[in-house]
């Protein structure tokens, strides 16, 4: 059996991967693709349990490398426990966020170094990597208008939109190293045109 493929969606808060996300599995549906959508972190109920961990907000600071081990720790389980089993049945796999988003908010964000982070991508993942990664960019403005409009903060909402600056050029630094893996997409736009280029970058992919 053909091995399914792994979809990513990245960008900063607020720019729109959950609407995105379900039009992608609609696309992908429509070209008769058997596809799964999940999240991190989380996407399963050990890892969702650590996800609440990681966006509660709480009087104790956060240690930057706590946070980057528990992203990782989550992803682990995602990995091996769903990700990798759906993928070897022949599924296609789409996830709001993966690895990228540990280099743009522990590396670009908060500063712990890239090769931390690096050695625990390949000691998680090994070689493994998304086959496609959507960058939805926008200015950090317009995400956290946004996201803003929906109510409560949590811990990473709760940050500075210098923080949020970092982060988004750290992804775009990524997006400029890797342009045959990221995609990016103009989030500035009506939800019809955002769609509309996700379709076109899907159909050329
Ligand atoms: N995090 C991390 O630090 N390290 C890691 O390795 C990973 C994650 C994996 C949780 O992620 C936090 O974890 C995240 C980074 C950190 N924190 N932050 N910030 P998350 O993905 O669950 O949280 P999020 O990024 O904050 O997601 P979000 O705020 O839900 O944003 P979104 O999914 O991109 O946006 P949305 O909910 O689809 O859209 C927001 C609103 O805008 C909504 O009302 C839409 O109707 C509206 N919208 C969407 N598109 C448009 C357009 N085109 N025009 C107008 N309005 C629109």
């Amino acid at each position: 059996m053909q091995r399914g493929k792994f979809i990513t969606i990245e960008g900063g808060e607020g720019v729109g991967k959950s609407t995105n996300i379900a039009y992608v599995k609609s696309l992908l549906e429509e070209q008769g693709i058997d596809c799964i959508v999940t999240r991190e972190p989380g996407g399963t109920p050990l890892a969702e349990e650590i996800r609440d961990v990681l966006l509660k907000n709480r009087e104790e600071r956060v240690v930057s490398e706590t946070e980057l081990l528990l992203m990782f720790a989550a992803r682990a389980q995602h990995l091996y426990q769903l990700i990798l089993p759906a993928i070897n049945e022949g599924k296609w796999v789409i996830s709001d966020r993966f690895t990228d988003a540990t280099y743009a908010y522990q590396s670009g964000g908060r500063g712990v170094s890239a090769d931390k982070v690096a050695l625990l991508e390949k000691f998680v993942q090994k070689d493994f990597k998304p086959n496609i990664t959507l960058l939805l960019d926008a200015p950090v403005e317009v995400g956290m208008t946004r996201a803003r409009e929906r109510g409560k903060l949590d811990r990473f909402e709760e940050e500075r939109s210098a923080f949020f600056n970092k982060v988004r050029k750290n992804y775009l630094e990524r997006a400029k190293a890797e342009p045959e893996r990221f995609k990016i997409i103009d989030a500035t736009q009506s939800l019809e045109q955002v769609q509309n280029n996700i379709r076109q970058v899907l159909t050329l992919t």
